[in-house]
């Protein structure tokens, strides 16, 4: 039996539901989601294992368009994995045909080569009349391998895919262990998962001048409880504030929604300290957004 393997690429606008794909190939919840625009700012991996293959995921932030530092570094990111993987699935919503951002995305896969499929998600929202021109528009743009309509949310479509996948991969080596799931650490999750808090609760543009970092993480495994003690960075002094919120409250909703978000993923009680921290300006500035993660 040959093993088959592949690096295969998630790539597209913000917001189109990348991360939603990730988790619903996984079964399980690997990226963070929310309804805004430029959720995922890191590439993350995600590990699909069969008996005869390995399937190497790779979640990318959202293509845009954009000025600050912290968002150069997620597009650059975003970019740099059409070199790094095998295949390249570029995702679309019905609607996102004229942006500015797929014509970016189409001119950078030509010079690559490589294959790509064209997958148009959201197919649960529109009607099918309306996909019919979408996909034979993206047809004449770019010459994709092949163009799936799917659901990430509902898994319509998700099935096919894989199996399309699959028939594409080449022979190759199993990169990662069967038991490894994804590169990211378990403190890295924990701090995405209180990031993805702040997207839900935070109003405007208060979550894109936020980062988190995880200052301790105490596994008392004995008393199936994970003591985290977490830290939300912010611009100004102002935003400090609003974070803490009035006598706290805004910092304890976060916290208990992280808390229980956790818990559902750990399967451990959770408990977490969440500190504010003023760092002026971070995304703006390159040593500050390294130090952040970026
Ligand atoms: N109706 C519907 N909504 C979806 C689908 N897939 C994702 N969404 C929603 O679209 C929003 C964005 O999803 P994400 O997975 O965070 O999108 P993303 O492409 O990773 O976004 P960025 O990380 O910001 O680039 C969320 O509210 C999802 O629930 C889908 O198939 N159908
Ligand atoms: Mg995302």
């Amino acid at each position: 039996m040959t093993f088959l393997s592949g690096y295969i690429a998630i790539i597209g606008p913000p917001n189109v539901g990348k991360s939603t794909l990730l988790n619903r190939i996984l079964g399980k919840k690997l990226a963070i989601v929310s309804p805004r625009p430029q959720t995922t700012r890191n590439r993350i991996l995600g590990i699909y294992n069969g008996d005869d293959f390995q399937m190497v995921f790779m979640d990318t932030p959202g293509i845009h368009r954009t000025r600050t530092a912290l968002h150069r570094s997620m597009v650059a990111s975003a970019f740099a994995a059409f070199n790094e993987v095998d295949i390249i699935m570029v995702m679309v919503e019905t609607g996102s045909g004229d942006d500015p951002e797929i014509s970016d995305i189409l001119n950078n896969l030509r010079g690559t080569g490589k294959l790509c499929f064209l997958l148009i998600n959201k197919i649960d929202k529109g009607s099918k009349e309306k996909l019919l021109p979408v996909i034979a528009d993206y047809g004449r743009r770019y010459p994709f391998d092949a163009i799936i309509p799917i659901s990430a949310l509902k898994g319509d479509g998700v099935g096919l895919l894989l199996d399309e996948l699959k028939s594409r991969l080449e022979p190759g080596p199993q990169f990662f262990p069967e038991d490894m799931e994804t590169d990211q650490t378990e403190s890295f999750l924990i701090s995405e998962i209180i990031r993805e808090q702040i997207y839900y609760h935070m109003k405007q543009e208060l979550p894109y001048s936020s980062a988190v970092t995880v200052e301790t993480i105490d596994d008392i495994s004995r008393k199936g409880l994970l003591s985290i003690s977490a830290r939300i960075h912010v611009e100004t002094d102002s935003q400090k504030g609003i974070f803490i919120g009035k006598g706290g409250r805004m910092i304890k909703a976060i916290g208990r929604s992280a808390r229980l978000e956790l818990e559902k993923i750990f399967g451990v009680h959770v408990y977490i300290e969440l500190m504010v921290r003023v760092e002026k300006n971070w995304s703006k500035d390159g040593r500050a957004l390294r130090r952040l993660g970026y």
